[in-house]
């Protein structure tokens, strides 16, 4: 159980009944799994609910919103404008900072409702909203949202349970990394009891790669290195890269994964070229550096093993600036 205290959010509901829901940029499992779930759960209670995210929907996880009609991609002037109009209130999911709502943050900030975060990152932006529903320890904010759902009295139906599901398995590494714990697997229990296909969901996450996700793995291995006596390893992914492969940026989720897979490496990264120029910098600690302040000293955050932020340099210089950092966090370790 979280420390989160529900009664906030069923007073919210009480008050609110027109409500956007939201998430970060470049979405993930648990972003968009959260997101889809709570969505169900308060359409079935009656609420007026719309989803609009900063990013659209990555094909991959195309599989939470099967006809298309929960999730909307916030364009200025399209038809997100008519969703967002008479919104009476705002729900956050995933984040609890402005720099990762992207372009959605300058609707977020004009909007005079009510705003409260459901989250477990860290770092925190406390103008972001009134409340925050947060708790770090929390291995998802999936699970965050089936107890929310609980809280609430809903009942977990399949699309609920698929998306809690997903959100929580996306987070753990499919039940791998140090946050999976006995309560994670027992909430695991109860939604494919509820109707989560737990096997086609590993097969719609996994097993749906295209020949240029591929391609791109390939090519994120052939640029991986290694310095620090073999305990940093980092890879890079061009906009070249990815054109030549035929990936998409979202075809990059996970593979900075590989980086901290190499026996001896306690700190890995990722640097990606983004579409609209800058460095997306992935990060992830199997030791004793602590990502989300590494991920600090560029204005990012996150967890502990898992962070991520934006560097605005060409790519070699944003690799300069990280292994500088790296060198002066591990000198005074
Ligand atoms: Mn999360």
């Amino acid at each position: 159980m979280s420390s989160v205290d529900w009664s906030i959010l069923s007073d919210f509901l009480k008050r609110n009944d027109r409500i956007v829901l939201t998430t970060h940029i470049r979405p993930d499992g648990d972003a968009l799994g959260s997101e889809v779930a709570l969505a169900h759960a308060l359409l079935r209670m009656g609420k007026d609910i719309r989803c609009v995210n900063t990013s659209p929907l990555p094909p991959r996880y195309d599989f939470l919103d099967p006809d298309r009609r929960l999730l909307h991609h916030y364009q200025e002037g399209g038809q997100s404008n008519f969703l967002l109009k008479d919104a009476q209130a705002l729900i956050i999911l995933d984040l609890s900072s402005w720099s990762q709502l992207g372009r959605f943050g300058e609707w977020v900030r004009q909007f005079k409702g009510p705003k409260l975060v459901i989250d477990h990152h860290v770092s925190r932006d406390p103008d972001l909203a009134q409340n925050f529903l947060v708790d770090t320890s929390i291995e998802a904010t999936g699970r965050l949202v089936f107890e929310a759902i609980n809280h609430l009295k809903g009942k977990i139906n399949s699309d609920i349970a698929t998306g809690i599901l997903t959100a929580i398995a996306m987070d753990t590494g499919w039940f791998r990394h140090p946050n999976t714990s006995a309560g994670t697997l027992r909430i695991i229990a109860d939604l494919i009891e509820a109707g989560a296909p737990i096997s086609d969901i590993f097969k719609k996450l996994f097993e749906r790669n295209t020949l240029g996700r591929l391609r791109l793995v390939g090519e994120t291995l052939t640029s991986l290195k290694t310095d620090f006596d073999g305990r940093v390893a980092w890879a890079t992914v061009t906009r070249e890269a990815l054109e030549k492969v035929g990936a998409l940026p979202s075809d990059t989720e996970d593979l900075v994964d590989y980086t901290v897979s190499i026996l001896g490496v306690e700190l890995g990264f990722l640097l990606m070229e983004l579409p609209a120029g800058g460095i997306k910098l992935s990060l992830r600690s199997r030791g004793e550096i602590d990502c989300c302040e590494l991920a600090g000293k560029f204005g990012g955050g996150g967890h502990r093993a898992a962070s991520g932020a934006t560097l605005p340099e060409p790519v070699d210089k944003a690799l300069e600036s990280v292994k500088q950092q790296i060198a002066l966090m591990l000198k005074s370790s």
